[in-house]
This record gives structure tokens, C-alpha cells and sequence, in this order.
């Protein structure tokens, strides 16, 4: 019976194409924000807020994760790359972002409420790689309400931030070091904007300025995407059109941004398709951007297909060891090396001399689910014996046979529950073994239910 169901599942999706959106399915985002960073024009970035499973409002929003892909169809989602945690000014509602690359280094901007006084800040964070972790620097002075930030490096260089919430928008050029504006050059953008709400994000197209932005027209929610065009990047705006206008299941908000990616624009935002229509449990969504012979946006229907309809998109949760604390993880009595050569990302995770000596990673999920569980790791001196906790579950006592460099294990199939899962790598008992153990980083693939 199962075989004859598989076999229908395959046929089906041979004749009507897997869908692409929502474009992660893995686990609820929402604001997307589409980079191609300047080194590596093969690669795409994606960095979104997170929506916890069931949560269904925005207060409870705590961090970002990072995506990225060379195909649009594999994605690896990085994990957390910044908490409220990690934000020592700020109490809560992290809300949307934005990211750049600026100088040689990678920046993430976003918004979240200063504790103490509850009113948004636009926070300030930088890594020296585009996957994070990032570390805060503090919020941008002369920022007020500084809620949905977009920070808009022009061609020669000058950085530009954009700001809004309830029905307004705001604009400056910013300082060299990102952490102020510039009084002078602050512009109140909201007259230009017809509709305007919040979210703005703005793209450079044949010298012009492109404005997008979510709006509420005197109907009120859901929010339509709308779009504005200029000749300078703090304007004057002229008002265009929408171009995302209400669909079945989107949410009572949208929200993201445009890239160019191996010549072709694309638009990514969010909707509820994944948690079931007018949520507020979201999901990032990508289509194809198109513009007419004037440069005027051609409008967008949110299709299934998304991307491209030959193949579903798939995501694996990579997490390096050594990132594990600041992602949400723990690394407890090991410590970060970098002697043995070969590890991807800065290092990785050892000295697991002691009972109970571990590092843990965070793998935020959206629905209970199978994932394939892959570790890359090296024991140049002999077998090594570990154990896995998934939350509260020790899966059993896994080998890890000797290898002086490093190379990937295929630990088959665990399972993840909706939310936070805490996946750590740990010895339980005392039993010598010939060799330390290296991890360098986990895999968590995401694996479809007619595959299992
Ligand atoms: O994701 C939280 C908030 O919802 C964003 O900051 C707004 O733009 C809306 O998408």
C-alpha cells in the first residue's frame, strides 16, 4: 500500500511540477531580504526574521537566520545569526532586517524595542563572513522609531538608510561608519509614498531609484506591495502603482526586496501558505520580477511555482561547531581549534576529554519532521565513540571511525519537533577511546515525506 501511495506521489509531482513557494519550507521567515555580495556573484543570500510555529502575532519575534544558494532550488539555511541575546540595548520585537556589504564587511541592520523605554531602535551588527554570527555594535544615532530599516550602499559608495512604521517613512544619508545619519540629509519620505505603511527598500535600476514598500490603501489590512521611482536616492519619489496586490493566503502583512541574480530580477517577500492563509505565522516567497519598456514593474501574481517549477527547493540546516554558542547553542568544556587543516568556516570543536563534554547547535524548525543527520568531523588517531541528544532523546552511541582529515558521516534519519531542538554531540560515559574527536559542523537535511 505505502509503495502504490509513493508511486502516485511521484507521478503526480512528475506531471504538475513540485512547488517552490513558499522557497524555505524548513522553518517560518518572514521580511526577506535578497543579497548577491560582490566577491561571489554565484551566490545568493537571503536573510529573514523568524516566526515562532503558532505564534501567530509579532511580539515574540527574538532573532534571524541567513539562507543561501547557487541554484535556487538547494538552499542552506545558516541557522541563527543574531538573538535578542546577543543585543544588550534591546528587550524585544525583532522585527525586519536588512544586510550590505560595506567596506570589506558584511552588516546587518534591523529593528528592535530598547529596553527600558520600548520604542523601536534601528540596531546596527557586523561579521566578517556573509553567513554571521554578527555582533552587535549598538543602534544608529538620530534614528527615531527606526522600525524596518534598510541600509542602500549607492554605487559610489555612500551608504543611505531607510525607516518606517505606521504610515510613514523616512530616509538619510549615513555616516562613514554606519552609526549615525546625517542630520542634514534626513528626508520625511511619507507625502511621496502614497499608501505607505511601513517596510521600505529601495534598488537601483538603469540609474534610477526603485521604492518598494508595504502599504494599506484606505481599506486597511492585508498590506498590497507598492513602489515609488526616483533620480537620486533620497528622492523626490514619484508614486508608480502596486504591484503585489491582495492574494489567496497571504498574510495581514508583507514585506521584503529585490535582487539581480545571474541576470534575472527577482522578488521575495512573505506570505501565510505554509500555516494556512491570513496568518501571521509566515513564509518567505520568491518570484520573478519583470519590468515593461518604460522600467515600470510588471505586477506579480504569487505563483506555486515560484523559481522554476522542474524541481522543489530543499534546505539543509548547516551549523558550524564552532559558531554553536552564538547561534543559540552550547559549546561546554571544548574549545575551538583550528590545528587540523581542511575545516570549512573558522575552526572547529574539541577536546571532548570529559563525561558530558559537548557542543550543542540550535535548529529551528517549523513542523515536526525527518531530518538526515550529517556530521563532518576528523579523529586522526584512532575510533571515537559519541553520543547524539535531540532534545530530551539520546538517540543511541554513535562511531566515528578513525580519519586524519575531514570528511562527512551519515547518521540517517531523526526527528525534529516544531520550534527550538537542541541537537548536541556528547561522550555520556567515561570510555577511553585511541583519539580526540573534531567536529567541524552539523547537517540537518530536509527530507520530504514521500522520500522516507
Ligand atoms: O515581521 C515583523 C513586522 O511585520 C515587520 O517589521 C513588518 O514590516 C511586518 O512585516
Amino acid at each position: 500500500m505505502k509503495i502504490k501511495w509513493t508511486i502516485l506521489v511521484c507521478i503526480i509531482n512528475m506531471g504538475f511540477g513540485f512547488a517552490q513557494n513558499p522557497i524555505f519550507t524548513n522553518v517560518f521567515t518572514a521580511d526577506p531580504s535578497p543579497h548577491v555580495w560582490p566577491d561571489d556573484p554565484n551566490t545568493l543570500w537571503v536573510y529573514t526574521s523568524h516566526d515562532e510555529p503558532g505564534s501567530n502575532n509579532h511580539y515574540g519575534m527574538t532573532g534571524y537566520h541567513a539562507f543561501s544558494s547557487t541554484d535556487l532550488v538547494n538552499w542552506t539555511d545558516h541557522g541563527r545569526i543574531l538573538h535578542l541575546e546577543n543585543v544588550d540595548w534591546a528587550e524585544s520585537h525583532a522585527w525586519a532586517m536588512d544586510a550590505a556589504f560595506y567596506r570589506g564587511q558584511y552588516y546587518l541592520i534591523y529593528c528592535m524595542k530598547e529596553a527600558g523605554i520600548g520604542l523601536f531602535r534601528t540596531g546596527i551588527a557586523r561579521s566578517d563572513s556573509p553567513q554571521g554570527p554578527f555582533t552587535d555594535l549598538g543602534y544608529v544615532k538620530g534614528v527615531e522609531f527606526g522600525q524596518d530599516p534598510a541600509l542602500f550602499i549607492d554605487d559610489d559608495g555612500t551608504p543611505y538608510l531607510y525607516w518606517g512604521h505606521d504610515r510613514k517613512c523616512f530616509a538619510a544619508e549615513l555616516n562613514e561608519d554606519l552609526m549615525s545619519i546625517k542630520p542634514e540629509t534626513y528626508v520625511d519620505l511619507t507625502p511621496q509614498l502614497t499608501h505607505v505603511f511601513e517596510g521600505p527598500w529601495v534598488h537601483k535600476r538603469k540609474g534610477k531609484y526603485y521604492l518598494t514598500y508595504p502599504g494599506l490603501t484606505p481599506r486597511r489590512w492585508p498590506e498590497k506591495m507598492f513602489y515609488a521611482v526616483a533620480d537620486k536616492p533620497l528622492g523626490p519619489y514619484e508614486f508608480k502603482d502596486v504591484f503585489i496586490d491582495d492574494f489567496e493566503g497571504q498574510s495581514g502583512t508583507n514585506h521584503g526586496g529585490t535582487v539581480t541574480f545571474k541576470g534575472k530580477d527577482i522578488m521575495f517577500y512573505h506570505s501565510a501558505w505554509m500555516s494556512g492563509g491570513l496568518s501571521e505565522t509566515r513564509s518567505s516567497m520568491a518570484d520573478y520580477l519583470k519590468y515593461d519598456k518604460n522600467g515600470d514593474i510588471i505586477p506579480i501574481v504569487p505563483s506555486k511555482e515560484g523559481l522554476g517549477n522542474a524541481k522543489r527547493t530543499r534546505t539543509t540546516l548547516l551549523l558550524e561547531a564552532e559558531n554553536g554558542f552564538a547561534a543559540g547553542g552550547e559549546l561546554y568544556n571544548v574549545f575551538v581549534d583550528t590545528y587540523i587543516k581542511g575545516y570549512s568556516g573558522k575552526g572547529y570543536v574539541t577536546n571532548f576529554d570529559n563525561p558530558y563534554d559537548h557542543v550543542s547547535i540550535l535548529a529551528q524548525v517549523a513542523k515536526p519532521a525527518k531530518y538526515r543527520f550529517i556530521v563532518s568531523y576528523a579523529s586522526p588517531d584512532g575510533d571515537s565513540n559519541h553520543d547524539i541528544l535531540i532534545n530530551s532523546h539520546i538517540y543511541r552511541e554513535f562511531k566515528f571511525p578513525q580519519t586524519k582529515t575531514f570528511k562527512e558521516i551519515d547518521f540517517g534519519l531523526v526527528d525534529l519537533k516544531a520550534g527550538d531542538n537542541l541537537v548536541r554531540i556528547f561522550k555520556k560515559d567515561w570510555k577511553p577511546s585511541k583519539g580526540d574527536i573534531a567536529i567541524d559542523y552539523i547537517k540537518l537535511v530536509q527530507v520530504f515525506e514521500d522520500e522516507q
